[in-house]
């Protein structure tokens, strides 16, 4: 039999047998001390392993706190501190509560929570006063991971501290009509790329705060190991709520953090036992459940459950009933009994046996109403906090037991509906006040005035000497004003520049320059190559040796190929990032990278080389938030293009990632097929973030297929980097043939093909880019609307010299080819790769797909020919394509 949190329950068949052991154990307690408890108790659990008992761990601990009263330390202050702490987080509270509930009576549709904040405004009030450091002078700061929907009791202390205006709060979810008059629009959610001095981290969509938050607590390692940033003792904090850790991504790292002993990590979830619809683990406890993942995966648990005035009552629960019926009581029940009052709770919680029923006696209903929960308790939370913070050789996680809606009564307090909770009567606006004693009258809490106590309060004196003691303000992101030389181009990439015909895949030229700047004695350092254990598919193998594996334990074994050249070596300064099969993880890293230049104030440059499917497809959304985050760094779609790839089939081939690219708006994208045009673009990339400091980022494409590889023509930069440039102007040609990435050499024969059947004389382009050349389409056609501007898009200029019809393919699905249909003014077609990819090789997938040469030069005929359709039946024989087979996508 066990209970709801799996502490097994089994009958006591010999309850003085029992006595005896816990005795024996506590006596050892009391004269060895706990460290010779657990060992004695180590001990006891190998014996019972070897003996064959088959007992394990639960790695449950009762539904209390871990840390007990006579453990806690002091108060910093003592109780009056305590006390104008309270009182400033009744502050946050109201004025946070306030800015939604104004928000919505004004417009209705703009949303915004209440009770998220109202359950966390005491685990934040301890963190801003008393932990989360900021940068200053002489310390890095802090890195703090805010719960999103928490936001506005963020923006509420801002506004006490200063950094917001009254003004500014009632542009809360209003950010472009504050532009308009001039004011600083509050974003909904922690937002860098709306607030870029406020926040540092998007966490909005839930589980990409906490893996970012590992993967940055894990990257501040390495940038220490490195020698790049100095020990300096800095934390990594992540608030997150109990309902995220649902999400695969917050519990995809755990066993990182603990295999890298990060003790640097510190997360507190808030357990208020909801999410939004409901519970978040109704007939059970997510506490318990919590704690077996956090413990199983290595983590140091602090369960934070119970409040001081909880101290006296476990005190009297002589015979265990009241932490029997707590270990019982699942959470549904929980948040029934926070949903009540003191009555209620005196008759279905103290009233379940006799002894619990004796220590509810000792209250009354206003005391048991008043009965808080551990993340409510600031001197707990203190102890907790303060315990982690010191913890050494381990993560920790602070499992904080709280209320959702603390304080929002009827109207929110504990309720289901409490999540959505936007708008609060006159008489819940009332109740608010008294609840948390704010000096406001009826009218102020009508008209839900903001408070903020005078300069000289007891309050604003102690919130402002704690941040100053702190190093100042938070959350403040910088903007990053250190820039780096990036070495020449020719320096990184005269190979490509000057091939000459040698045979190379483009990935295979990434990877050389790769190394060329790695080996770069100024900047090389800088370089953060990122792999999800695919370097040996991308033929990296040689920078192991070459920079090693980053490990914080260095070596400890001696590698198998120890012998060759290439060895796997793995170092405590090792340079790249060998992530294992973690594509989540891996962007995790590269976000870590990308943002360096703002987190730490030292630009890096990550390259992420992975499979292009396990991408966008993949961890999309992890990329929108580094994106949010203005990331700047390289991710490069390796095995890229989805009839390049052969014979890897449907969940390999990635015939959609650049079409994704393109939706993000500070993702620059490229499909080079030639491997000056990818130098040009690399080289060109690095200085627009090194150098320039621009916030952008790059994804480029690269393949595996072998090609001869030209040396750069002259006169083509800027069409590379526009996004296309004529590779051989024929100015009588009949139809002009566009594509990019490995299809360009399709394109190349095909109008071989044309010129060698029928005479036609077909003109071939690069196209580095259909995204850039769309972008700057839509942006030249507006300039045109709007301004009267007489620039034409670049494409447009391009192929102004004809008529030609113009055939546009790759190695993607149409829409990207699409993309610029509006701004050529020729007969358009495009061809593409719509559809499921499959296992073949590269010759059939091209015809499967219809984008070979064959294919390209029939498409190019028809539009010369017209509806001559005896002549293109002979011209399809001679091709030998088949134009009965399906469409592929419909097959
Ligand atoms: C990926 C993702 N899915 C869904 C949501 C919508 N959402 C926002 S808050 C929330 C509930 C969060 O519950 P919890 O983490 O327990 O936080 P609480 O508000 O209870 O503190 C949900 C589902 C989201 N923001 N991101």
């Amino acid at each position: 039999m066990s209970s709801a949190n799996g502490i097994a329950r089994d009958i006591d068949i010999d309850a003085q047998e029992t006595q005896e052991w816990l005795q024996a154990l506590h006596s050892v307690l009391a004269e060895g001390g706990p460290e010779r408890a657990r060992f004695l108790l180590s001990r006891l659990s190998a014996a019972a392993q070897q003996w064959g008992v088959n007992w394990r761990d639960a790695r449950n601990t009762p539904y209390v706190n871990t840390i007990r009263p006579e453990q806690e330390p002091p108060f910093p202050g003592g109780s009056d501190a305590q006390a104008i702490e309270e009182r400033i987080a009744s502050i946050m509270r109201w004025n946070a509560l306030a800015m939604v509930v104004r928000a919505n009576r004004a417009y209705g549709e703009l949303g915004g929570h209440i009770a998220s904040f109202a359950s966390a405004a005491d685990l934040f009030e301890v963190g801003f006063n008393h932990f989360f450091r900021a940068r200053d002078e002489q310390f890095a700061g802090d890195v703090v991971y805010f719960q999103p929907h928490s936001a506005p009791g963020i923006y509420a202390r801002a506004f006490l501290e200063g950094a917001l205006s009254e003004d500014d709060l009632a542009y809360y979810r209003r950010e472009i009509e504050a532009k308009r008059v001039g004011r600083q629009g509050l974003s909904s959610y922690p937002h860098p790329w709306l607030m870029p001095k406020f926040w540092q981290f998007p966490t909005g969509s839930m589980g990409i705060g906490p893996i970012n938050a590992i993967y940055q607590a894990r990257f501040l390692r390495y940038m220490e190991h490195r020698g790049l940033l100095q020990d300096q003792g800095r934390k990594v904090w992540g608030v997150f709520g109990d309902g995220e850790m649902d999400e695969p991504e917050s519990l995809a790292a755990l066993s990182l953090a603990s295999r890298e002993k990060l003790d640097n990590l510190i997360f507190v979830v808030n357990c208020n036992l909801q999410r939004l619809d409901g519970p978040v683990r109704g007939n059970g406890h997510i506490v318990d459940e919590l704690e077996t993942l956090f413990a199983g995966a290595g983590w140091n648990v602090v369960k934070l459950l119970w409040g001081s005035d909880w101290d006296a009552l476990f005190a009297r629960d002589q015979d265990g009933e009241l932490v029997d019926a707590l270990n019982r009581t699942v959470d549904g029940q929980l948040q029934t009994f926070a949903a009540n009052d003191g009555a209620f709770n005196r008759q279905h919680f103290f009233g379940q046996t006799p002894g619990t029923r004796a220590i509810g006696a000792t209250l009354t209903d206003e005391e048991i109403n008043r009965l808080r929960r551990g993340g409510h308790d600031m001197k707990k939370i203190f102890s907790a906090y303060q315990a982690a913070a010191t913890h050494r050789g381990q993560p920790t996680v602070i499992l904080a037991q709280t209320k959702k809606g603390y304080g929002m009564g009827a109207a929110g307090e504990g309720k289901m509906t409490t999540h959505q909770q936007k708008k609060l009567d006159e008489e819940s606006l009332l109740q608010f006040r008294d609840r948390f004693k704010l000096p406001l009258s009826d009218q102020q809490c009508r008209d839900l005035a903001f408070y903020k106590p005078a300069a000289d309060s007891a309050e604003m004196k102690h919130l402002h000497a704690r941040r100053a003691a702190l190093g100042g303000y938070l959350p403040r992101r910088h903007a990053g004003q250190a820039r780096r030389i990036v070495p020449a181009l020719e320096a990184h990439s005269k190979f490509a520049l000057e091939a000459d015909g040698k045979e190379m895949s483009s990935t295979m030229a990434l990877v050389r320059q790769l190394g060329n700047l790695l080996k770069d004695p100024e900047f090389g350092r800088y370089v953060v190559p990122i792999v999800a254990d695919e370097a040996r598919t991308f033929g990296m193998a040689n920078l192991f040796r070459q920079v090693g594996i980053y490990s914080s334990q260095g070596q400890l074994y001696e590698p198998e190929d120890i012998g060759s050249i290439l060895y796997y070596r793995e170092a405590k300064d090792g340079q790249i990032l060998e992530e294992g099969i973690t594509e989540a993880g891996a962007i995790s890293s590269w976000t870590a990278a990308a943002t360096a230049y703002s987190v730490h104030g030292t630009p890096m440059l990550p390259f992420y080389i992975y499979y292009s499917m396990f991408g966008f497809q993949r961890i999309g959304d992890l990329i929108w938030a580094a994106a949010d985050q203005r990331a700047r760094g390289f991710l490069i779609g390796a095995t890229s293009g989805r009839t390049t790839l052969g014979g890897e089939g449907l969940q390999h081939q990635d015939g959609n990632s650049l079409v994704t690219a393109a939706s993000i708006p500070n993702c620059i994208s490229y499909d080079p097929a030639y491997a000056y045009e990818l130098a040009v673009i690399v080289d060109d990339g690095m200085r627009r973030m090194m150098e320039r400091g621009e916030d952008v980022f790059y994804y480029v494409t690269v393949t595996n297929e072998n090609e001869a590889q030209p040396s750069l023509p002259a006169g083509v930069q800027e069409g590379i980097l526009r996004g296309l440039y004529c590779l051989d102007a024929k100015p009588q040609a009949q139809a002009r043939l566009l594509a990019s990435g490995p299809i360009l050499k399709e394109a190349v024969a095909a109008a071989a093909l044309l010129q060698q059947h029928w005479q036609v004389e077909a003109e071939v382009w690069s196209v580095t880019s259909f995204t850039e050349l769309a972008r700057d389409g839509v942006a030249a056609q507006r300039a045109q609307r709007l301004e009267g501007s007489d620039v034409l898009p670049y494409v447009t200029q391009q192929l102004q010299g004809g008529s030609a019809p113009v055939i546009a393919v790759s190695d993607y699905i149409r829409s990207l080819p699409e993309s610029i249909r509006a701004f050529v003014s020729a007969p358009y077609v495009t061809l593409g790769t719509d559809g499921f990819g499959r296992s073949d090789t590269r010759v059939n997938l091209r015809d499967f797909f219809e984008i070979d040469a064959r294919w390209i030069g029939y498409t190019a005929l028809c539009e010369v020919w017209g509806e001559d359709r005896t002549r293109l039946a002979d011209a399809a024989r001679t091709l030998g394509i088949d134009t009965t087979k399906p469409l592929s996508s419909t097959v």
